[in-house]
């Protein structure tokens, strides 16, 4: 409670659950995406049911690294720096090695992988100037960032949740090495209940529907209770990766 938290894609999906959740355990968090009217409708949702945090929107396009940085000076103007930050943005578009546009790629580089790396430097970098010892990182991952789907459309979404894994287990080592007590995780959801995992397959209904009509998914919720037990832990605790899935789901 009374810290300072960034949650980066708050605007709908895990990103919002996880918004609302810390702002129910008392932080002030600020959300940023590219949809701010969401943002500002969840703030609003949140004030009217007397939450002890607050939620404050922010507009940012994270593929662009001026509006990242830009982000973070306001931040410490008005709210002194991060404290924990919730690199959840993320995104997936179906373009196959073989076929797939290089927009479409770089896209996926440019929010999954650099604006993750980004805001980890800028949060650290805002820690240590003010000697905060007990910030966290927590990235959101994915299963895809462990093992290969076999969709061909996913190949390079898959890549850059593999970056995922390795920048957190990477991070870790860093942190150590600054002997530092600010830790990192990451998260590795299965498949969650959002428009992301609906998108993921567009180009194969069949598979959405055998795959979501097979199985229960995840609910937002269940990545929102497991970022609140990660932060909840003994500053002693390091949890490296929570792998969440459903029950039902095979990798
Ligand atoms: O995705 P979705 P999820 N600049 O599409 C934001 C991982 N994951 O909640 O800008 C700023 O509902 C976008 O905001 P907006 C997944 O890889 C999921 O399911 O307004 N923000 C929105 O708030 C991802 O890392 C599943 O469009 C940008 C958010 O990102 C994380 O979970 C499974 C942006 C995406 O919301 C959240 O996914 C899994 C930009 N340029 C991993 N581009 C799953 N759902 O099944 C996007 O293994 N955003």
């Amino acid at each position: 409670a009374g810290r300072v938290a960034l949650v980066t894609g708050a605007s709908v999906g895990i990103g919002a659950a996880v918004a609302r959740v810390l702002v129910q355990h008392g932080m002030k968090v600020v959300g940023c995406a590219r949809s701010v009217d969401k943002i500002e409708k969840l703030a609003a949702e949140c004030q009217s049911t007397g939450y002890s945090g607050m939620l404050i929107p922010y507009k940012c396009d994270l593929s662009n690294e001026d509006e990242i940085l830009s982000m973070f000076s306001a931040i410490k103007t008005l709210h002194r720096g991060v404290d924990v930050c919730i690199n959840n943005a993320g995104l997936a578009h179906a373009e196959p090695l073989l076929s797939g546009r290089t927009e479409g790629w770089r896209n996926m580089l440019d929010v999954n992988v650099l604006a993750l790396s980004i805001c980890t430097r800028e949060v650290y970098q805002s820690l240590k100037e003010r000697n905060v010892d007990d910030g966290h990182i927590i990235n959101i991952n994915s299963m895809g960032g462990h093992r290969m789907v076999p969709s061909a459309d996913e190949h390079f979404y898959c890549a850059t949740k593999y970056a995922v894994t390795a920048l957190t287990e990477g991070l870790q080592q860093e942190l150590r090495e600054a002997k530092t007590h600010i830790r990192a995780t990451c998260i590795s959801p299965g498949i969650v209940e959002t428009e992301f995992a609906f998108r993921h397959h567009r180009n194969d209904p069949e598979k959405a529907a055998a795959t979501y009509e097979s199985i229960k998914c995840l609910k937002v919720e269940d990545i929102a209770t497991a970022v609140i037990y990660i932060l909840s832990a003994p500053p002693h605790v390091q949890i490296g990766d929570l792998q969440v899935r459903p029950v039902e789901q095979v990798s």
